[in-house]
């Protein structure tokens, strides 16, 4: 899918919107959800843009690792690691995805339900 640079997601990252930062480095972004579906949750994002998990191509493995790897760190640095949490990545509108650039929820603080909805 052709990535659209006028994307919200892609407006926090050029700092054009606020968000509340929680971590920055050079590959990512984490981010609280605005509409949050838990009493944590977050988006860490890639810098890099790509639209969707689906258009993931294998140069993009170190950085959906590092997505990962700083889901958890943030999970330990926030203390919700012990607890429990989850990450899910909607890819394509029939899995509910509705920002266009690529990105990882980190969800937290209350019971899960299995499955999905
Ligand atoms: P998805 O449905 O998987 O594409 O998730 C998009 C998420 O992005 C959704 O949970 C709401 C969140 N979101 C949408 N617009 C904004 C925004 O302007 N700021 C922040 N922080 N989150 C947003």
């Amino acid at each position: 899918m052709t990535y659209d640079p006028t994307n919200v997601f892609a407006r926090i990252l050029a700092k054009e919107i606020p968000a509340e930062i929680l971590h920055e480095d050079d590959r990512c972004l984490a981010f609280r959800d605005v509409s949050p579906q838990a009493p944590v949750h977050l988006l860490v994002i890639p810098k890099r843009p790509i639209a969707r998990l689906a258009d993931a191509q294998r140069d993009d493995r170190d950085m959906l690792g590092h997505l990962l790897v700083t889901a958890a760190e943030l999970a330990r640095s926030q203390g919700f690691a012990e607890d429990g949490f989850r990450i899910v990545v909607n890819s394509g509108e029939r899995a509910g995805q509705s920002v266009f650039h690529l990105h990882v929820h980190v969800l937290a603080g209350r019971d899960m339900a299995w499955p999905p909805g």
